[in-house]
Order: C-alpha cells, then sequence, then structure tokens
C-alpha cells in the first residue's frame, strides 16, 4: 500500500518536471543574480555616505587635518587657519607631513592649540599620520601644547600649510 503510494508520486513527479526545465530555471536563477550589480542605484548619493568630503576644512577627513589631535577650531568659532575670538595661540606646535589627494603631492603642515577657554567640545578629531611619542616632540600632538603659555585651558587646534614637502 505505501509503496505504491509512493510509486504513484514518483511517477507523477518524473511526469511533469523534466531535467532540462530544472537546468532552464537554474540558469535563470544564476544570470538574474549575477546582473543585480548592474541596475541603476544612484551611485553618487552612495558614494558621499561612504566617502565623506576631503575637501571641507570642518571635517576630520580633511587632507590637511592628517596629524591632528584635537578639536576642530572650524568647528568652534574660528576657521582651521583662526583661532577662535578669545582665544590666544600656542607658542609650541608639532608637525606633519600630509598627502593632498587634490594634486597627489606632500605638505608639511604644522598645528597648534588655541588657548585660554574651555575645551569646545565638538569636531574631536585623531588622525595621527606619523605622529610620535614625547621623545620627538616636534611630532608629539597627544599633550596639551597650551601648557607652554600661561594660559593653559585648551580650546581647538588649527593648522597651516608650512610648504610642500617634496
Ligand atoms: N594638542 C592637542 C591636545 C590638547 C589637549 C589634550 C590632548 C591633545
Amino acid at each position: 500500500m505505501f509503496d505504491a503510494r509512493i510509486e504513484t508520486l514518483a511517477r507523477r513527479m518524473a511526469l511533469t518536471t523534466s531535467r532540462r526545465g530544472m537546468l532552464a530555471r537554474l540558469g535563470g536563477l544564476l544570470v538574474g543574480t549575477a546582473a543585480l550589480p548592474l541596475l541603476p542605484i544612484d551611485r553618487a548619493r552612495a558614494s558621499t555616505h561612504t566617502n565623506p568630503d576631503q575637501s571641507d576644512p570642518t571635517q576630520c577627513v580633511y587632507w590637511k587635518y592628517c596629524s591632528m589631535d584635537g578639536m576642530l577650531c572650524s568647528c568652534c568659532g574660528g576657521t582651521s587657519t583662526d583661532c577662535p575670538p578669545g582665544t590666544q595661540i600656542s607658542k609650541v606646535s608639532w608637525v606633519g607631513t600630509c598627502r593632498n589627494g587634490h594634486d597627489g603631492r606632500n605638505y608639511l603642515v604644522s598645528y597648534t592649540d588655541c588657548c585660554g577657554r574651555s575645551s569646545c567640545g565638538q569636531c574631536n578629531c585623531n588622525a595621527n599620520v606619523g605622529e610620535r611619542p614625547g621623545y620627538d616632540m616636534s611630532v608629539h600632538n597627544d599633550i596639551n601644547w597650551c601648557a607652554a603659555n600661561g594660559e593653559t585651558s585648551y580650546h581647538c587646534t588649527i593648522s597651516l600649510i608650512v610648504g610642500a614637502a617634496d
């Protein structure tokens, strides 16, 4: 009885499905999957999410900030090169060498803390390319350089392009 049922089912399946049909369906599935990446997606919009703007001085990814450690003054009432009102520029700076993606050249960049007000608390940026511990002070950024001034409270950091490095 059970065997007869199984046999009937197997015969019915054999009549309704062919190997060729099965292969055709499998082929369709493979082609459909391969064509998925070709579908029209808004790649420009997608890229702004994955590649933030490297030419915006209010963003940590700005090329000039490669050795930055601190709050960006451009977010704190100043600019990338000027301390905000009410702060004083530190007497000591550190330097880094950053590659400008627009012209493909390396530039020596100096970083200087702005002092005399409490921390701006915005746009913290810790990039550290080429940064070294305190035994090499000119490239050491993880220190409050306002200590060199009478006024030791740290507010934010600016950066200046010193010149081409190559
Ligand atoms: N040179 C930027 C900085 C300031 C205070 C503390 C750490 C780093």
